[in-house]
């Protein structure tokens, strides 16, 4: 059977976790068969029951204990470690075949996306099954410069597992409307964020307290780059608390995979 891949990725506290249970059980409700798994050993409390949980194998608290490191020490050994986990990973996957397998990566991102476990999972369950949900953190997303951060460590993520990426910014039902509007405006026309870099500009930025010195510069010249190398997607809003979103989210994979489309052309 067909297996599709739902790597969930984000910076820490995007909201990770929550959209796995969220999108699990909005699968539930259609009646789609999807398994989810708990790569993240530091999850203290995960909200939905992994049908795989790496915290099976080994917790940060025994890699603490183990390697005599603090948290992150054992953050980035952790990340190591699960690679070492992927053939009974996979067995118990086979045994589930569940069309959807939806993964929980762990909280900091990059241990998962730039060390080698990102790469070897994606290896091993074969590039052509694997999407990645990227979720944008909505209150980063709000200033021109946090936006831009997002996307290119998302395009760094993309950069590093190469395969298609859906961009979800996560958590819209905290966001006023006219804060929603605008950032997906932003992913939709990127002109709107140049305008309002442009504005900022106008404003003698360098003058605005909460702002670096420099920072208008380094984000006017990330704008050029992102929008040259056509890293701009429209922003699909969810929130994991009402579900709102998830149908969109469905409908974006499908078409990924059966739309047709050629994937290279997909994943940038
Ligand atoms: N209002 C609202 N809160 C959310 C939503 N999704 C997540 N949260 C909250 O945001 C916080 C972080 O969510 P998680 O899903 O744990 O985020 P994460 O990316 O898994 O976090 P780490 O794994 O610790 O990096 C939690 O307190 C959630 O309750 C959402 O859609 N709406
Ligand atoms: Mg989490």
């Amino acid at each position: 059977m067909d297996q599709i891949y739902v790597f969930v990725v984000g910076t820490a506290g995007s909201g990770k976790t929550y959209f796995t249970k969220a999108f699990s059980e909005w699968l539930d409700f259609k009646k789609i068969d999807n398994i989810t798994i708990n790569l993240d050993p530091g999850a203290e409390n995960v909200p939905y029951s992994a049908d795989i949980d790496v915290r099976e194998w080994f917790t940060l608290e025994d890699i603490m204990v183990k390697y005599n490191v603090g948290p992150n020490g054992a953050q980035i050994i952790g990340a190591d470690l699960i690679a070492t986990k992927i053939d009974e990973i996979k067995d118990e996957i086979e045994y589930y075949n569940s069309p959807y397998v939806i993964i929980d990566t762990p909280g900091q991102m990059e241990l998962f996306t730039l060390r080698s476990s990102g790469e070897l999972f994606v290896r091993v369950f074969g590039e052509k099954n694997c999407v990645m949900v990227y979720l944008y953190d909505p209150i980063i997303s709000k200033t021109p410069s946090g936006f831009l951060s997002l996307i290119f460590m998302a395009s760094s993520a993309v950069l590093r597992l190469n395969i298609p990426h859906i961009a979800v910014l996560s958590k819209s039902d905290i966001l006023p409307n006219h804060e929603l509007e605008k950032i997906l405006n932003w992913s939709i026309n990127p002109d709107f964020i140049y305008s309002e870099l442009l504005e900022m500009e106008n404003k003698e930025l360098s003058k605005l307290s909460n702002t670096r010195i420099g920072e208008k510069g380094i984000a006017n010249d990330l704008f050029h780059m992102l929008k040259d190398l056509k890293f701009f997607k429209p922003l699909i809003p969810v929130s994991s608390t009402t579900g709102f979103g998830m149908d969109d989210v469905y409908d974006e994979i499908q078409e990924i995979y059966y739309g047709g489309d050629d994937l290279e052309k997909l994943i940038y």
